[in-house]
């Protein structure tokens, strides 16, 4: 009947968000934006709310089909894939679902770190071959006792790696366009001079526009011959073609990647190489964790249709005077 909620359901399916809500909401499931020009005539103008449930784009071009949308509950927490000025122009809320998976991408980065810099993957092949039976394995040139981590990205997640290494006595500055508030290690607000000063590079800052291609060649260049780049961002923050040329040069020593230009496909280059470390976007994806997106993606458009404010909201589209 016309008191239901339309919503659109868009996206990769999560079992969580398809079974969380009562049947006071009608959910419309579309996994791609191919599949949306299936909608039915008629129902792009009842949605009232978009579940996003993973990195779809969704553009002005996506947006303007849903005169009546009132709000976007995006699963994960870059929006980089969402059109947030579109959004704010137009009096659509955004959310996004932050601080559930902060400690657990935080562990991921500096799983990847240690797993790079010690060589964790070449060792593994190395028992698996039984080549250990033959000799020891070589002693790593990497190690995280003789570095120091520049941090592209200063935010929830990066303070929590930040915490990780304080505690694992690696000294740790950052970069960022603004110092963060409450943080006391040094900042350098030029990437140069900051990838100078280090020799490792932990990328966790937004993706899109304002970010993309940041670390590029120059970058590499300034961090040098020991240089680490560990990325869990957005694989646009770093210029690809160019990584894969400091890496074939000696520019830099290695790279541990968890994210890439154009997921799911990695270039070949990377994957022929034996000085990185590749991961298929894995940040925040244990069970644990996803549940938890899951479940916010699920509160922030219930709390908004029981007339509440949503838990997390984008800083694009504060809640403030809706
Ligand atoms: C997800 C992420 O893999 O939170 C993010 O920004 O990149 C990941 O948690 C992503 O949202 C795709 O589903």
């Amino acid at each position: 009947s016309s008191d239901k909620i339309d919503l659109l359901i868009y996206g990769p399916t999560k079992p969580l968000i398809n079974n969380g809500f009562s049947d006071q909401f009608v959910l419309h499931k579309y996994e791609t934006q191919h599949d949306l020009e299936r909608l039915p005539a008629g129902v792009a103008e009842k949605i009232r709310g978009i579940a996003v449930t993973g990195l779809v784009p969704t553009n002005s071009a996506v947006l303007a089909k849903y005169p009546k949308v009132e709000i976007i509950s995006s699963f994960g927490v870059g929006y980089d894939h969402i059109d947030a000025k579109y959004a704010a122009e137009n009096d659509i809320l955004v959310t996004n679902t932050p601080d559930v998976l902060t400690e657990e991408v935080a562990d991921t980065a500096l799983g990847l770190f240690i797993a790079t810099a010690r060589e964790f993957i070449k060792a593994d092949k190395y028992v698996r071959s039984g080549l250990w039976l033959t000799q020891p394995y070589p002693l790593t040139v990497g190690s995280l006792r003789d570095r120091k981590v520049g941090m592209v990205g200063m935010g929830r997640i990066g303070q929590a790696i930040a915490r990780r290494l304080d505690a694992s006595l690696v000294p740790v500055v950052y970069h960022s366009r603004n110092p963060a508030a409450g943080v006391s290690h040094k900042h350098y607000p030029n990437l140069i001079e900051m990838a100078k000063a280090v020799d490792t590079l932990i990328v966790i800052t937004p993706g899109g526009p304002s970010t993309a291609n940041l670390v590029n060649a120059e970058v590499m260049q300034a961090l040098g011959p020991r240089g680490i780049i560990i990325n869990i961002a957005r694989g646009s923050v770093i210029d690809e073609p160019a990584l894969i040329a400091a890496l074939k040069s000696g520019t830099i020593l290695a790279a541990g990647l968890d994210v890439f230009a154009q997921e799911p496909k990695v270039p070949d280059e990377l994957k022929s190489m034996q000085n990185v470390v590749l991961l298929p976007h894995v940040g925040s994806a244990s069970v644990v964790t996803r549940n938890a997106m899951d479940q916010l993606v699920v509160d922030n458009l219930k709390l908004w249709f029981a007339g509440k404010a949503p838990t997390t909201p984008i800083a694009e589209t504060p809640i403030k005077g809706r």
